[in-house]
């Protein structure tokens, strides 16, 4: 029998990755990326940026035998370092201890070595080719490469996994509307950096953190990169009164503003100006589908089908569970490929939709309340009920980041559990004044046990990289 052909419509994070389990599995697989290869790209003018990846994230990358080279070019971050108006900086672990934290990640290297796994796999990208129309009927493709030159081609199982400003998403809407909803928040960000510091210390901050700067309405956050650099990421509202990205119009306002309400952070960045004058404003918004896939003809998987906001850094890792998914489906489906779509949809949707809502949440949190009194309070009660029931009480937070348990039942479960909470603080008013057998039995009658975490949060694949840290144990 003939290879199946699957043409993918672009080659970031999830695409490459996809392209290499759909070439191992068997498949013809060919790349169609807007981009010029990753692996050519200048490193030393392109902007380092890095995401935070996550045990989903890893879960992917060990399927594709990949997660020992990508940990390679990771810096592990122990939880979030929130800094308060008055200097002082103070890191809440992200998990109990060391086997729970997450890592910084080069977004180009990562890309590059996704590339050059799939086309090891056997895959075939194409760089520099735009995809502007597709005939859904005849499934032929209208493709520009970056001298204006056309293209057109045949396609086989067509995959879209072109991102937030998806083109297959609009040519499939076109012949069948996918019930697309884009919810904007509002607020727009801005890459800035650090650059590595001189000196005995290649980071001018703490390395081993995802720093935030909350200010109530708005924030900036770094995190790590292996040179020794930082990247800082200032979250604004878009529109509206001062500060907002509208009323911050020159580098000179930004700059005034930055260093007031940035005070420690503004003199460790030489290059503000430049970079907040170069560099343009993301916009944030959340994409909703009804439908993600027309018959099984075309598909659509990661920010092509679910854009997310960034504040909880599950977007890639998200994606990455959707490419295993998908892959997996493909291979177990013979010829019924509308079969395979439409219960990739069914399977990751509910997914997709609670990781959308947590992260919103999470928005919130990080913005106006990682530093308020209640808060605190929660978090601290949660520490205890992690101690006295760790079979009943899972953090949220830890069930999205350190385990696999769908996110759907994180988020349910997580609500369930905090009604819990605010009763108990309600009730007995501080952390400490809360009866360990009061605790446990509340958390029994409103909560089945957890539902088996299969794949242990601490993969022995981390236990030799954590090595590389112990010099700045905290
Ligand atoms: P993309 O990475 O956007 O890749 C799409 C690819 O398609 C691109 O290479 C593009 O060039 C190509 N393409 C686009 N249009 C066409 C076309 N017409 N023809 C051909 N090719 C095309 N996620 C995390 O897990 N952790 C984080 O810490 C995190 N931080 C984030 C911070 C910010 C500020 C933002 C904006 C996002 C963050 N995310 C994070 C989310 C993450 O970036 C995305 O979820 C992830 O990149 C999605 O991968 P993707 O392959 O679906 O899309
Ligand atoms: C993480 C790791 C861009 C970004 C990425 C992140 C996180 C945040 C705030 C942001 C959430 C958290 N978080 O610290 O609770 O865990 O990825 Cl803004």
């Amino acid at each position: 029998m003939a290879r199946q052909a699957v043409t993918l419509i672009g080659g970031g994070l999830v695409g490459a990755l996809l392209a290499q389990l759909l070439a191992t599995h068997g498949f013809s697989v060919t790349v169609f990326e807007k981009r010029s290869d990753p692996r050519r790209l200048n490193f030393a003018r392109g902007r380092a940026i890095n995401l935070a990846i996550a045990e989903r994230g890893w879960q992917a990358l060990r399927t594709a035998g990949l997660a020992q080279r990508a940990l390679r070019m990771s810096v592990m971050m122990r939880g979030r370092m929130v800094h308060g108006r008055d200097g002082t900086g103070s890191l809440q672990r992200y998990g109990l201890d060391d086997s729970e934290v997450i890592w910084s990640i080069s977004r180009s290297g990562l890309n590059a070595l996704l590339v050059d796994a799939a086309e090891e796999a056997g895959a075939t990208f194409h760089f520099g080719q735009t995809l502007v129309s597709t005939d859904m009927d005849t499934r032929s493709l209208s493709l520009m490469d970056r001298e204006d030159v056309p293209r057109e081609c045949e396609a086989g199982l067509l995959i879209g996994a072109d991102g937030a400003g998806s083109a297959l998403r609009a040519a499939m809407d076109l012949y069948q509307p996918l019930g697309i909803r884009v919810e904007p928040l509002g607020h727009g960000y801005k890459e800035l950096e650090i650059p590595p510091a001189t000196g005995r210390n290649r980071f001018a901050i703490e390395p081993n953190a995802l720093h935030i700067w909350p200010r109530g309405g708005y924030m900036s956050i770094a995190t790590p990169n292996i040179n020794g650099s930082f990247n800082v990421t200032l979250f604004l509202p878009l529109h509206g009164t001062y500060p907002s990205f509208d009323t911050l119009r020159d580098a000179a306002t930004a700059s005034a503003f930055f260093a007031r309400e940035f005070p420690e952070l503004f003199p460790l960045m030489p290059c503000f100006a430049d970079d907040f004058d170069g560099h343009p404003v993301g916009k944030l918004a959340t994409l909703y589908l009804d439908r993600w896939h027309i018959d099984g003809r075309a598909v659509l998987v990661g920010d092509a089908a679910h854009a997310i906001a960034p504040f909880h850094g599950q977007g890639m890792n998200c994606g990455f569970q959707d490419a295993v998914a998908l892959a997996d489906l493909l291979a177990g489906c013979g010829r019924d490929t509308a079969g395979a779509f439409a219960q990739f949809q069914q399977v990751r949707k509910p997914n997709a939709d609670a990781i959308a809502a947590m992260t919103l949440e999470n928005y919130v949190e990080m913005r106006d309340s990682v530093a308020d009194p209640h808060y605190l309070a929660k978090l601290e009660l949660e520490a205890l009920l992690t101690q006295w029931a760790p079979e009943y009480f899972m953090s949220r937070y830890r069930m999205v980041t350190f385990t696999a348990l769908p996110y759907a039942y994180a988020y349910a479960r997580g609500r369930a559990q905090n009604e819990v909470i605010e009763q108990l603080l309600r009730d007995f008013g501080r952390p400490g004044d809360v009866p360990q057998n009061v605790a446990i039995a509340s958390l029994q009658q409103a909560l089945p046990p957890l539902q088996s975490v299969e794949d242990p949060a601490i993969h022995p694949m981390h236990a030799a990289a954590l090595s590389r840290f112990a010099f700045f144990e905290a």
